[in-house]
């Protein structure tokens, strides 16, 4: 391993072990749903691989693959990173407690699902465990933000580097995600489970939960813009269009991505329904950074297109680089984000949300959202990272040119079947689709397409896991390539409005204690209907 970046590498090497584990986990899911028993199948497997698939691919394998990135970036854009041995401990914390969580699901004593709703109770050591994995990534973005303090220093005045503003603003939405997430587990859960207190409001706790849970898809989402912004077009051989644009999109998700919880609680009792028009209202407008992005990104690859000699409407289309694994990936993650975000402002809307909510349509939606377009980006950011990080070129590269396109297959299949038997009312979290007897007719066969889709993912995963571990053993070694990234079309050079990250970072605070206090306040006012805990299975 080529010895400056065993950090980042421990961290992708930590990410990708849980994707592997997660997506055997996903598989068995679909299957099961389909009522097709490989190879076990009972309620109380289901739902433990439910949970295992969710907590280690949503939680874990992102996390990983986010602050490994993270180190990626500061080394290369800034060359540095503060606080090496400080990195390594936040490392180390939250492999324990990733393994730590995991241990308690797989043995069957934490099947609450990567919601963790009260009152399903976990062990102790799951939520502890999901702590230390929390604090961890609060001690890498104090890593990265002291790594760019430093950098600061040696160049005041200066705009600050692209995709360190694309990861500072990650991490300041994650301070103020996980404020929420502290809240809920420190204060409510893990004395809960210790039976210290003998009840909670589930209430209270899915609103903690939901203060989080959407700023959470922007921490997953932003660090693959990054890529789209700074990576892809560079890869495609064009310039990133703008600049500035590209810095308003990372400020405006600062600003939105936290006032917008109670999307997830429009069938919530006890919140009001002015509350729930509020965060309507700036769900709508968090639409906006991510049409920018359109924009921009599909821009940047126009200019590559047409750099290379394109003239016509669409012919810059054919002219990019489709058999690269990473352009490959990105790309066919964007298209997939088109018909995912679509599904976002459905489920945005108040009365349609009604419609889908809680239906397998939601498992279509971010099967799309996160298990495409963030998952593929990082797969194929796995191809781009390998060679430069660990000095060794890809072992099987048509594995990897072929993957992504076989990921989208699967995905479509998975993902457009759950999207149509949402519709037609099949619930999501279901141990088999038949379980309403009659009813389940309208959704068999859509559910075997979907178990189908499943195990086109499967292959692809194992695809992906091949050509990772096949290069980290045996990949021929090289020269490590340079990390080179896209050059704008006219390049900030001094500091801006966009770079005023500690301003934007206020606005955004006094912007969540708009959007939650007066609704908890009346929460935690009213009698409090404490139940116990349920221990599933
Ligand atoms: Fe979502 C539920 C609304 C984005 C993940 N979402 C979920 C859940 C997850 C999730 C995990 O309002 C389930 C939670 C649970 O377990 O209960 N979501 C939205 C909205 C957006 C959105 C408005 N979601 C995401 C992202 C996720 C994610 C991103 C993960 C990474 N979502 C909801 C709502 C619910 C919900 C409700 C609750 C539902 C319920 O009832 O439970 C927006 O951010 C989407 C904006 C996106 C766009 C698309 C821009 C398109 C781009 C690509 C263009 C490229 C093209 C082709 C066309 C506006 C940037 C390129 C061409 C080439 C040549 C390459
Ligand atoms: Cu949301």
């Amino acid at each position: 391993m080529a010895g400056r970046h065993t950090l980042a590498a421990s961290h992708i090497g930590v990410a990708v072990a849980a994707f592997g584990v997660a997506s055997f986990m996903g598989v068995l899911q679909a299957l099961s749903m389909a009522d097709i028993a490989f190879p076990q199948r009972s309620e109380s497997l289901y739902y433990l691989a439910l949970t295992a698939h969710g907590v280690l691919m949503a939680l874990v394998f992102t996390t990983f693959f986010i602050m490994g990135l993270g180190y990626v970036f500061v080394e290369a854009s800034l060359g540095r990173i503060s606080g090496r041995i400080t990195a390594w401990v936040a490392f180390w914390m939250g492999v324990a407690g990733s393994l730590a969580a995991a241990l308690t699901i797989l043995s069957g004593r934490s099947t609450v699902l990567y919601t963790f709703y009260p009152p399903l109770q976990a062990h102790p050591l799951f939520y502890i465990g999901a702590t230390l994995l929390v604090v961890a990534s609060w001690i890498w973005g104090g890593v990265i933000i002291a790594s760019f303090r430093s950098w600061r220093r040696d160049h005041p005045g200066e705009a600050v580097p692209l995709p360190i503003h694309g990861m500072l603003a990650t991490i300041i939405i994650w301070y103020l995600a996980t404020a929420g997430l502290a809240a809920e587990v420190v204060g409510m859960l893990i004395p809960w489970s210790l039976g210290l207190v003998d009840t909670i409001d589930p209430l209270v706790a899915r609103t903690f939960f939901w203060w989080f849970g959407h700023p959470l898809v922007y921490f997953w989402l932003l660090p693959a813009y990054v890529l789209w912004y700074y990576v892809l077009p560079q890869v495609a051989g064009g310039r990133l269009f703008s600049d500035r644009l590209a810095r308003m999109v990372f400020v405006l998700f600062v600003l939105l991505s936290t006032p917008v919880g109670f999307h997830h609680q429009f069938t919530d009792p006890g919140v009001s329904a002015a509350w729930k028009l509020a965060h309507t209202i700036s769900t709508y407008a968090v639409l906006y950074p991510s049409l920018v992005t359109a924009f921009t990104v599909i821009a940047s690859l126009e200019v590559a297109g047409r750099m290379k000699g394109a003239t016509g409407l669409f012919d810059w289309i054919g002219r990019l680089p489709w058999g690269d694994p990473f352009f490959a990936s990105v790309a066919l993650a964007m298209i997939a984000f088109s018909f995912g975000g679509f599904g976002g402002a459905i489920n945005a809307a108040y009365a349609m949300n009604t419609m889908v909510h809680n239906t397998a349509f939601i498992q279509g939606h971010f099967h799309l959202t996160l298990g495409t377009t963030v998952a593929l980006t990082f797969m194929g950011a796995t191809y781009w990272l390998l060679p430069r990080l660990l000095g060794r070129e890809l072992r099987w590269p048509t594995l990897a040119r072929v993957q992504p396109y076989l990921w989208l297959a699967g995905m479509t299949l998975f993902s457009a079947s759950y999207h149509i038997a949402g519709l037609r009312g099949l619930p999501r979290r279901v141990y088999s689709a038949s379980l309403s007897g009659g009813q389940g007719a309208a959704w068999h066969e859509l559910t075997i397409v979907a178990a189908a889709g499943s195990v086109v993912l499967f292959v692809s995963a194992m695809m992906y896991l091949g050509v990772v571990v096949g290069t980290w053993i045996g990949g021929p070694r090289i020269a490590a390539p340079t990390f080179e990234f896209a050059v704008p079309l006219r390049r900030e050079t001094t500091t801006t409005v966009w770079d005023r990250l500690g301003l934007w970072t206020v606005v955004a605070a006094v912007l969540v204690v708009l959007a939650y206090a007066y609704p908890l306040m009346q929460l935690l006012s009213h009698p409090r209907y404490g139940s116990p805990g349920f221990k599933p299975f």
